[in-house]
């Protein structure tokens, strides 16, 4: 009951709704979905669909058709890599994505430029944690085909502007993904307004249980691109020689999927909808106030890429302290903050520091955990710098 978690950008605490969603689904209806011809089965299939309309509603996707369930951020966007890279990318062609991307918005592009030839451009980011997009017809040019950029970043909170770059990216013909792993649960999201081509998130990190994320693809993408695991459900008809596949979103969901979670996921968003995704910002925006100030409080304390305009996350490091030991010190005092690398190492080498601190915030913290974070990292530097 002590714990202070301020990891929320890895992943969140789950409310009691979504737990008592997750026990109901197996302790009253577990069953597959989409195959079985009795009650239960039926009831697991509706609940698992009603999912997919709340999550094109979360996102304001216009049609249902085009939201795929996956593992989470890091599978939808490998799912882009094979399915749609695999078809369009070729030598000679361009895939443009930015310093400021997590790992998963980085190795599947550098694994399909080995596959296909195309070659991997970055856009640069300042000292302050922005993007450099003062140069854009350096970037975009007409061998760009692909243009992938972080939404908000995990490491700087940095909001990006991703309906400028998504514009910069059509002007050029090439399709864009968001990553949304970050944005989507803090802020609202309409992929129809920034007309991106995709866009990838994760249940975990909006109060869903692990397991579980979407893909959100235009419908004619989805339509026309190869599947990306085969096996049951995708199809429409299979002979020993060849086959042929399901509608679009199922002919991407292969096997039988996360069903609990899926459904879970579905009362994570309802939890999220009725609170108001303003006001879950508007929370997080205090929070985020509040811990600059307190944080500025603290002698050698220094934030990377500090700005007001941003998503509640605070990367830092203290004096001489390396951020492994003050994470562990911290976590003696009960309070989880995350250290390292942040999966962002082409970040951390731009920045020439091996490693940051980062407390990232959610609804359910309060400015009295940033009070106990700001005297344990005050106690901590002073255990280690007398
Ligand atoms: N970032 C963090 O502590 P998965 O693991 O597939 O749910 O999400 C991957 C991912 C993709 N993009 C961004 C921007 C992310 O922040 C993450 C996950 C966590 O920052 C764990 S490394």
């Amino acid at each position: 009951p002590e714990l202070i978690f301020l990891d929320n950008a890895s992943t969140t605490q789950k409310p009691q709704a979504v737990i008592d969603t997750l026990r109901d689904y197996y302790e009253n209806y577990n069953s597959n979905i989409h195959r079985g011809i009795y009650r239960i089965a039926e009831e697991a299939t509706a609940a698992y669909e009603s999912t997919r309309n709340k999550t094109a509603s979360f996102i304001h996707a216009e049609d249902s058709r085009s939201i795929v369930f996956t593992r989470g951020t890091t599978e939808s966007i490998n799912l882009v890599a094979y399915s749609w890279g695999g078809k369009n990318l070729k030598a000679g062609d361009e895939i443009l994505i930015t310093e400021m991307e997590h790992h998963s918005n980085i190795i599947p592009w550098q694994l399909l430029c080995e596959r296909s030839g195309a070659a991997l451009k970055y856009i640069p980011i300042t000292k302050d944690g922005k993007l450099d997009l003062s140069e854009p017809d350096k970037y975009f040019t007409d061998k760009t085909k692909l243009v992938c950029v972080i939404h908000q970043s995990n490491v700087f909170g940095t909001v990006n502007p991703v309906e400028e770059i998504v514009c910069l990216a059509h002007n050029c013909d090439a399709k864009v993904l968001v990553d949304g792993a970050q944005i989507a649960p803090h802020h609202a999201v309409d992929v129809t307004r920034l007309d991106c081509d995709f866009f990838a998130f994760s249940g975990h990190k909006m109060l869903g249980p692990t397991g579980v994320g979407a893909l959100y693809a235009k419908p004619e993408l989805l339509e026309e691109m190869d599947p990306f695991l085969g096996g049951g459900e995708m199809i429409r008809t299979v002979s020993m020689e060849s086959s042929t596949w399901n509608d679009i979103p199922w002919k991407f969901e292969a096997g039988t999927p996360n069903i609990a979670q899926v459904i879970g996921l579905g009362a994570a968003i309802d939890y999220l909808s009725e609170l108001g995704m303003e006001n879950v910002s508007a929370i997080e925006k205090e929070l985020h106030d509040y811990a600059r100030v307190k944080l500025a409080e603290i002698s050698g304390l220094k934030i990377y890429g500090d700005r007001e305009d941003k998503g509640a996350v605070i990367s830092f490091n203290v004096g001489n302290v390396h951020s492994h030991d003050l994470a562990h010190i911290l976590d003696t005092f009960g309070i989880a903050i995350r250290a390292g690398h942040h999966c962002a190492q082409p970040i951390m080498q731009k920045l020439g520091v091996p490693a940051t601190n980062r407390a990232s915030f959610y609804l359910y913290n309060t400015k009295e955990e940033i009070d106990r974070l700001t005297e344990g990292i005050m106690k901590a530097v002073e255990m280690f710098e007398g």
